[in-house]
């Protein structure tokens, strides 16, 4: 993998980064991206199932799917991508990392204030009084949780299709895009939007943007360079190349 003089000079001087990840960055740990011929939306539709008219009308086979996918994120591992943003953050005044995904894997391997455009699968509330709802079990009878206080129906704090995403998250990671001299975009395929539109954001403003992905996508010709590979591979050896600023 050829790594730009560019960006080999922006990784040793940078003061200010931003990086916006998707499901490739967790792939690596087990968890299934959306798209692709493995992804979770061929075997499901994301109509069927990410949105809130497809909660109501079957809450419990939403629920079965997101507890599916819970019980698969509590089983594995952050991966050494989701380290060396850790890692990187340590080494960079203002970095931000902004998250598509909900699987709690960055937190995980110990990023801070990570922004979560579209939630968090270890987090529920009732959807009646809004109240969080602790650890909840969802047992085989009771397939759908019911809110401790006024009964009403729990639901993953999940950002489905059509739904806004949580107040004031993705305005703080547009302004973090509008700032930083070094945008990375990591394992998405940049369809979804508003997040796709932060890398082209950091773009109108004269960042340099750099996509890790293991394929080419619909905006990589928008971008400075790509680089194609995994992610577990290439964020450490950028990684390397910062550390090597601090001898
Ligand atoms: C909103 C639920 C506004 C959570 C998700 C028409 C055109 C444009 C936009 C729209 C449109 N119609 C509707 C919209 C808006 C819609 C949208 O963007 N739809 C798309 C599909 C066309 N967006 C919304 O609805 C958003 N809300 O806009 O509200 C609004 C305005 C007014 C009033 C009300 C509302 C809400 C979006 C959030 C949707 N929730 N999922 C869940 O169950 O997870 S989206 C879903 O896709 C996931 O959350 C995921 O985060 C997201 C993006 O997927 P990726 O992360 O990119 O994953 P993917 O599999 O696609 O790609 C993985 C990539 O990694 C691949 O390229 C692969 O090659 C690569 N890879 C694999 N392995 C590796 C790797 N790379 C590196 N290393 C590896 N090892
Ligand atoms: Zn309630």
């Amino acid at each position: 993998m050829v790594i730009s003089h560019k960006l080999r000079a922006l990784l040793k001087t940078a003061e200010s980064v931003c990086v916006l990840t998707g499901a490739g960055i967790s792939a690596e740990s087990g968890v299934e991206t959306f798209r692709g011929s493995k992804g979770l939306w061929s075997k499901l539709k994301p109509e069927e199932l990410a949105n809130f008219n497809a909660f109501m009308r079957n809450p419990e086979l939403v629920w079965e799917w997101y507890n599916y996918r819970k019980k698969i994120v509590q089983e594995v591992t952050p991966n050494p991508a989701h380290y060396a943003l850790a890692r990187l953050q340590e080494l960079v005044k203002d970095f931000t990392l902004v998250t598509q995904n909900i699987d709690n894997l960055h937190i995980r391997a110990g990023s801070k204030e990570v922004l979560e455009l579209h939630g968090n699968i270890e987090r529920s509330y009732c959807i009646s009084c809004g109240k969080f709802a602790e650890h909840i079990e969802v047992t085989p009878e009771k397939k759908v949780p019911h809110c401790s206080s006024c009964n009403g129906i729990i639901r993953p704090d999940i950002v489905w299709f059509g739904e806004m995403l949580p107040e004031g998250v993705f305005e703080s990671a547009s302004d973090a895009a509008e700032r930083c001299e070094l945008f990375l975009t990591v394992g998405t395929s940049a369809v979804v939007y508003p997040a796709a539109q932060l890398p082209l954001t950091a773009q109108a403003h004269g960042a340099y943007v750099v996509e890790i992905n293991m394929e080419r996508t619909e905006i990589s010709h928008r971008l400075q360079e790509t680089l194609l590979g995994k992610a577990g591979e290439i964020l450490p050896e950028l990684l390397k190349i910062r550390e090597e600023k601090k001898e």
